[in-house]
């Protein structure tokens, strides 16, 4: 297991993370934000670019954390250029694919970990279904204080999905029907992977999330909900992948079903 380690750290900038990963950092840890942007990586060297020079143009004081499993079509190096760019883009190379929930739990971890966390933690998928235009919407209630979780929702009134066949509409749509049974609370897309978080929210959490796929989009959901925090959604537009090809196989759906089951079972 690779720790990163300051040596590891490529930006002369650089500080050592407060936490260990199975992994390696590169960036400047010091870059101080309000919001911190998690994308979780896997084959997205066609997307990746768009996408964080869409995120940079947003009038936020941010900063952007790509979680790459070491991507076999050079999404890193992609990101590696970009930091020469922008200065506030952190990459956490892992050394393998670990699955989207370890992605997103670790990229929680290490903005925890830093010395100035930002306030607020937006996730969204790096395949260019999310459109970061619509970021402002989601932060806004969280921005209030009101709210710990924004989601941004396909299932709402006014949200909208283009582009998806048949077969994956019902995949979502059976997910969500369990995925509300199972934790009970008045969402209407427990699975969108676009949202706004709190950071208090992510730290009383943390030590609750063990997914290691698909499946943390609702136990983050149900971890909030089952500790009263308030959790709203603002519609999206979701487009599939133009560019790219879909990482949810037979495995990933294997593994939301023993999320489901094991939940069913457990009262934490
Ligand atoms: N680091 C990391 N990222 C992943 C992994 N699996 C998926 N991702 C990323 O997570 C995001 C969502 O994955 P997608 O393959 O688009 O899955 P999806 O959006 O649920 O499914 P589609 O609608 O088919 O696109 C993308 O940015 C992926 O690159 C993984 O194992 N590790
Ligand atoms: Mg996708």
């Amino acid at each position: 297991m690779k720790v990163a380690t300051a040596s590891h750290l490529r930006d002369f900038n650089c500080v050592k993370p407060q936490t260990s990963f199975d992994g390696v950092v590169e960036g400047n840890l010091n870059f101080v934000s309000d919001v911190g942007f998690i994308l979780p990586t896997y084959c997205e060297a066609k997307n990746i670019e768009e996408i964080i020079r869409k995120i940079e143009k947003l009038n936020l004081k941010l900063s952007i954390l790509v979680i790459d499993d070491s991507s076999p079509d050079g999404t890193a190096n992609i990101v590696r250029d970009l930091q020469r760019e922008y200065k506030n883009i952190i990459l956490l190379i892992r050394p393998r694919k670990m699955g989207l929930g370890t992605a997103i739990v670790d990229g929680f971890k290490l903005l925890l970990s830093l010395k100035n966390p930002p306030k607020f933690i937006i996730t969204m998928d790096a395949d260019y279904s999310h459109d970061p235009a619509e970021i402002p919407k989601l932060l806004a209630p969280v921005k209030t204080d009101r709210y710990d979780l924004c989601i941004g929702s396909r299932y709402c009134h006014g949200g909208i999905v283009k582009n998806w066949n048949i077969l994956r509409r019902l995949i979502s749509k059976t997910a969500n029907f369990v995925a509300k049974l199972v934790v009970g609370a008045e969402i209407s897309d427990y699975t969108s992977g676009m949202r706004c978080y709190s950071t208090r929210l992510v730290r009383n959490i943390i030590h609750k999330l063990h997914s290691q796929t698909y499946e943390i989009q609702i136990e983050t959901i149900r971890q909030a909900s089952m500790r009263g925090y308030r959790i709203t959604e603002a519609p999206i537009t979701f487009i599939n992948r133009k560019k790219g090809k879909s990482k949810l196989s037979i495995n990933e759906v294997l593994d939301f079903i023993s999320y489901i089951i094991a939940t069913n079972i457990s009262k934490h």
